[in-house]
């Protein structure tokens, strides 16, 4: 088709047309980017060559973990980029992509396609059917995304003469839509369209402006004026706070200085760990029933007398409730008012609190519940069930904030009972909690390195990590290296697959005797030290967060009930009891019942 736009639009007009390359670029940069992580090939060289010059591509050890680490990007910067190729390429990214889907992560999967005129009766390499199909198929990979809820696109070129492609346009409106929905999207973009002029884009101001911003709920005031009345009769309130505060950080600031400016304490659920400082003198930690142990705990359960609960999820969730337990005293607290928030961006909860900030509260006298001494025998053997009272330790004495990236396993259950400081990235404590996708740690922390190395060097990253868990990823190690990233790597080591084994069967097994973890690390020009006690744990933790590069403590971990960390032993004899075990039911109710 040819390109006369002169005629239709004018000279003017047609001089000015970018190509769609280049709008896909300036898309990207507007939603505060500077990176993608990919893979390449030949379906995505053309974006790749269109890109390179304003965005940074970094590349990844496959693209599963570009997906994860631009999950990462997206917890962490609001927004996150992912490209590959046409369908070897994108189809591996459908886990990243779900994972994103479930943690309301805006992810942004871009993928290279076939170009227009190579779609025909012709199959083209990278597409699924075997060779005796009676029809070429292109589509696969966007009904495979399509399957899993998200909005996908393939960018169209130009249709009519005179009337230029849309496609910049497109591609700009998908990515808003990612952006005010959190919700991952998938683009495919024919490789010819990359230098083919596209409309141009007149971008909003700011990223600020992309929603149409105006909130259409009614009944603010409403709202507003019924919680004054319970804080009125109130005399120990607290604000609970939920995980979708964290894209949002207006409103976490709106949250924090009410909480402030009243003298409300605050408490976070499960999943918003990390978002808040555990240390600040009006957090009470974060909560989760039975399975909490702080000393915040005994305050929210026998001393609040109102709740108000915010930006937490629509749906109750197993683990964020105390797994059904019914020992989640918030979540059946009576004298409660719950703001969900519903409206595009959470426009309705920031008027509430701009409302709440004005108005004619009382300040309450709070003071935190002195912190239970734990004692911790030096000599010990460090495992799961003193780790993160150690950490804890380690953390109190040290004002640099510790960012902890806790993989699913043993280790995730265990970073339940870290302590956490405010990171100057904005998080200390990063996983995908309700997912739970293993594989996630070292692709989130590659990314979480480099911003560290960006705002300044003023927190150290840790990964907590069992042997199973770094098996499956430990080739993006290659990446800490390239990058020069400073971190460290607890690596808990039991040999097997433990969280959730049932049996001796042999696909526990992830892990052998005879694997030397050092000789690994020395690859990657890293530090490796093995610790038996706390005290060798303490002193070796000190002189990884000070060095340079990839460091690894080892611990040897013993896949026993006493050396499992509370909210696991909990969980297991909660399992037992459901069961039918009768030990196991009477250590319950004798839990459960005071
Ligand atoms: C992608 C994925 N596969 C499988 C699982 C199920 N799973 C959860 S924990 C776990 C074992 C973890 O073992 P390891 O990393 O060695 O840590 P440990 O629990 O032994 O400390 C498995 C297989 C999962 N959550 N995600």
């Amino acid at each position: 088709m040819t390109n006369s736009f002169d005629s239709n639009f004018g000279k003017e007009y047609t001089k000015s047309l970018p190509t769609l390359g280049n709008v896909i670029g300036d898309v990207i940069s507007f939603f505060g980017h500077k990176k993608v992580y990919g893979v390449g090939g030949d379906f995505a060289a053309n974006l790749i060559s269109a890109l390179e010059d304003k965005i940074e591509i970094c590349p990844s050890s496959n693209e599963m973990h570009a997906g994860f680490s631009a999950c990462a990007q997206a917890e962490i910067d609001g927004m996150g980029f992912c490209l590959t190729t046409y369908m070897v390429g994108s189809l591996p990214c459908t886990s990243a992509a779900a994972l994103a889907m479930t943690e309301g992560l805006p992810v942004v999967f871009i993928s290279g396609a076939p170009a227009e005129s190579e779609v025909n009766d012709v199959a083209i390499h990278h597409t699924i059917h075997p060779n005796n199909s009676w029809k070429a198929q292109y589509d696969n990979a966007l009904e495979a995304f399509s399957a899993l809820g998200m909005q996908v696109i393939r960018l169209q070129g130009q249709r009519s003469i005179g009337q230029p492609n849309t496609a910049g346009e497109q591609f700009y409106q998908i990515v808003a839509n990612a952006f005010k929905t959190k919700q991952p999207v998938f683009i495919e973009v024919p490789r010819d369209q990359v230098f083919s002029k596209t409309q141009p884009l007149k971008l909003p101001c700011s990223i600020n402006s992309v929603c149409c911003g105006s909130n259409v709920l009614g009944g603010t005031e409403l709202i507003a004026n019924k919680i004054i009345n319970e804080l009125n009769q109130s005399q120990k309130p607290m604000l609970y706070l939920g995980d979708r505060l964290k894209h949002n950080e207006k409103l976490k600031n709106l949250v924090l200085m009410f909480s402030k400016k009243f003298n409300i304490p605050f408490s976070t659920s499960w999943f918003a760990k990390g978002i808040f400082d555990e240390f600040s003198p009006l957090c009470l930690g974060a909560y989760n029933g039975v399975f909490t142990q702080t000393s915040g705990k005994n305050y929210i359960e026998s001393q609040t007398d109102y709740v108000l609960e915010v930006a937490t999820s629509i749906l109750a969730q197993d683990s964020n409730t105390a797994f059904g337990t019914g020992t989640h005293k918030i979540e059946a607290f009576s004298n409660k008012t719950t703001l969900k928030g519903g409206s595009v961006l959470e426009q309705d909860l920031l008027e509430i609190f701009e409302k709440l900030l004005q108005s004619d509260i009382p300040i309450f006298s709070f003071e935190k519940p002195t912190e239970n001494q734990k004692y911790i025998n030096q000599e010990d053997e460090i495992d799961f069930n003193n780790l993160a009272d150690t950490l804890n330790e380690l953390q109190g004495e040290d004002i640099t904030p510790y960012v902890y990236l806790p993989e699913v396993g043993n280790s995730y259950f265990a970073s339940y009972g870290l302590k956490v400081r405010q990171a100057n990235i904005g998080r200390s404590w990063l996983t995908n909690p309700w997912y739970g996708a293993m594989g996630t740690a070292l692709p989130y922390g590659r990314v979480i390195c480099q911003k560290i190395k960006e705002m300044g060097n003023k927190d150290r990253a840790v990964i907590i990590i069992g042997d199973g868990g770094f098996h499956f990823q430990l080739n993006e190690l290659i990446h800490f290296l390239k990058d020069n990233s400073q971190v460290t790597i607890i690596y808990m080591r039991n040999n097997i697959y433990h969280l959730g084994k049932s049996s001796d069967a042999n696909i526990y097994h992830c892990n052998d005797e005879k694997f030397n973890v050092h000789n690994i690390i020395q690859a990657y020009s890293g530090y490796s030290t093995t610790c038996k006690t706390v005290s060798e744990f303490k002193s070796s933790f000190k002189t990884c967060i000070s060095r340079e590069g990839i460091n690894l403590i080892e611990v040897l971990a013993k896949p026993i009930e006493e050396k499992q960390c509370n909210e696991l032993r909990l969980l297991n004899m909660y399992i037992k009891s459901k069961n039918g075990n009768k030990q196991a039911i009477e250590q319950w109710n004798e839990i459960t019942e005071n």
